[in-house]
Parts: C-alpha cells; sequence; structure tokens
C-alpha cells in the first residue's frame, strides 16, 4: 500500500485562528497635514510585507491624498473626525486590522526602514517598541536646543510620576501589539498624544523596549508644532494622568507572551 498516496487524501488542519509571533501583520499608521511633498519620501522606504497603509488625513489643502494614492492605489486613506495628531491617530488606530500597530510620521524625519527593528522588538516579547533619539544608536538632526532640554525635563517629570524608564518621551515612532490599545486608549487631541501613550503604557505596566531612532530635518514644509504651547499640553497632561486610573491591554495571545525582560519601563 502506497501510505503516501492515501496520506494525501487527509485533510488538512484548520489554519491557526490566533496570529502567529513571528509572522504578524503590521499596520503602519500615518497622520498628515499638507505633506504631499514628503510623501514621496516616506512611502518609497517603506519596507515589503506591511499588511496595509492607513493614512489619516487632517483634511489637508494640498495633494496629500491624491499623491498617497498614486503612489499605492492600495493606501487606506481616512478623514481624521476631529482636529489635530492625537485625534488622527486615534482615528488610525481604531481602524488597523493588524496584530502590531506603527505610528509614524510623514514629513520624512523619521526612517521607514527602522521598522523592522520596532516589529523584532515586539515578536520578541515586548508590548511597545518606542523610538529613542536620546540612546545610544540614536539622534536628530532636527531638534533645537530649546526643545532638546525641554524634552529633557519632561521625561524626566514622567520617569519620575509614572517610574519609567524612558530616554525620549516626545517622540511620534513607535509601536506596539494592537491588544494594547485598550491601555492606551487614546482620548486626547494633540501633540501631547506622545505623552499620553508613554504614560498609560507605563502605568499598565507593559514591557517596553527602546529602539534607538535616527530623526532627520523635516524634508518639506512647516512643523505644525509649537515648543510652548505644545510643551505645556504635554506638563499638563503628566499632572492629569496622575488621576486616571490605570488601563490594561487585552491579555497577549500564549504563543507571542515570551518576555525579553531589560525594557525601559
Ligand atoms: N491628520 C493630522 N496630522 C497631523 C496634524 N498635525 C500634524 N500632523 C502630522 O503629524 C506628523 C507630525 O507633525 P509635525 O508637524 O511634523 O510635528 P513634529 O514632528 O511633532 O514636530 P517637528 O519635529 O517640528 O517636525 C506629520 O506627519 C504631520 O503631517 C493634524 O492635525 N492632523
Ligand atoms: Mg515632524
Amino acid at each position: 500500500m502506497d501510505t503516501h498516496a492515501s496520506s494525501t487524501t487527509l485533510e488538512e488542519p484548520p489554519a491557526a485562528e490566533l496570529p502567529s509571533p513571528t509572522a504578524p501583520r503590521v499596520s503602519v499608521v500615518i497622520p498628515t497635514l499638507n505633506e504631499a511633498r514628503n510623501l514621496p519620501h516616506v512611502f518609497a522606504r517603506l519596507p515589503e510585507g506591511l499588511h496595509e497603509i492607513i493614512l489619516v488625513d487632517g483634511h489637508s489643502t494640498d495633494d496629500t491624498v491624491t499623491v498617497a494614492r498614486e503612489l499605492f492605489p492600495d493606501v487606506r486613506i481616512l478623514a481624521q473626525s476631529g482636529k489635530g495628531k492625537g485625534d488622527a491617530l486615534a482615528c488610525g488606530f481604531q481602524a488597523a486590522r493588524g496584530d502590531i500597530i506603527v505610528m509614524i510620521d510623514a514629513d520624512g524625519s523619521q526612517r521607514p526602514e527602522e521598522i523592522p527593528a520596532y516589529v523584532e522588538a515586539l515578536v520578541q516579547g515586548a508590548d511597545f517598541a518606542k523610538g529613542s533619539r536620546f540612546m545610544a544608536g540614536g539622534g536628530s538632526a532636527d531638534i533645537t536646543l530649546f526643545r532638546k532640554v525641554g524634552n529633557r525635563v519632561l521625561t524626566g517629570i514622567a520617569n519620575t510620576l509614572y517610574g519609567s524608564r524612558y530616554t525620549d518621551l516626545c517622540y511620534g515612532f513607535n509601536a506596539f501589539w494592537t491588544r494594547c490599545l485598550p491601555a492606551m486608549n487614546v482620548d486626547c487631541d494633540g501633540f501631547e498624544v506622545e505623552t499620553l501613550i508613554n504614560v498609560r503604557i507605563a502605568k499598565a505596566g507593559l514591557e517596553v523596549v527602546e529602539i534607538p531612532s535616527f530623526e532627520d530635518d523635516r524634508i518639506h514644509g512647516e512643523s505644525n508644532l509649537n515648543t510652548v504651547r505644545d510643551g505645556w499640553r504635554v506638563l499638563k497632561t503628566l499632572i492629569r494622568e496622575r488621576r486616571v486610573a490605570p488601563l490594561q491591554a487585552a491579555p497577549a495571545p500564549a504563543s507571542a507572551s515570551v518576555a525579553t525582560g531589560g525594557g525601559a519601563s
């Protein structure tokens, strides 16, 4: 009897329902406000194999949406419901269908080719992979001395209040398992969004690994951030969050819960 022949008639077992920790589906969420000239630089450098690209547009008055569709016809384009970068990210996170969400800016200042390092840290057991310009291997060609000092002070306050070990509080290039969204519950509008996320991740006791990241100059256009106004919003967020009860992430699937240790939180 030909056992090989008979074995091919057996039904294949059903595919596993849970995402494999070694092949997660990666959603990239990109907030945009008049970034038409920068998008070609960002899209060209995105890694292969992404599950989806979600662009959350803040009602740009330039050709951002048209350019995005031309560059990548499969891009999912959302019009944000409210105002500000925080609101845009909340809209994008809610729509994401991947296992992992990467948040990255559209101004060309962050390097999409760093995304695999973030994903790898998550696959290795981190809950949250946090970009840092101020750890070994990171850097910035963009930040002013004033902002650098302000960021350092605010990072120190965050670490003191929330027991975290962050080296770069106000940086918008991060990645996390989608199951962390309930712990983040992004409910702010503006540039304080990274602070809100970082603080809530720390309060939830999630495993953070910092990833060295290099920030280049914005390629075209003007920054939307106002150092004093937005620094003040960050400070108010740090103080206010002390009164907000910690939220919890959804449980990790058993196969993806291997901890690496040595995180930054
Ligand atoms: N959808 C949306 N995107 C925004 C909004 N404000 C800023 N962005 C986007 O958020 C990203 C970061 O904004 P930037 O203006 O570069 O601010 P920043 O990077 O924090 O500050 P700089 O270091 O000065 O560039 C960019 O991709 C912007 O296009 C907004 O109100 N809505
Ligand atoms: Mg920028």
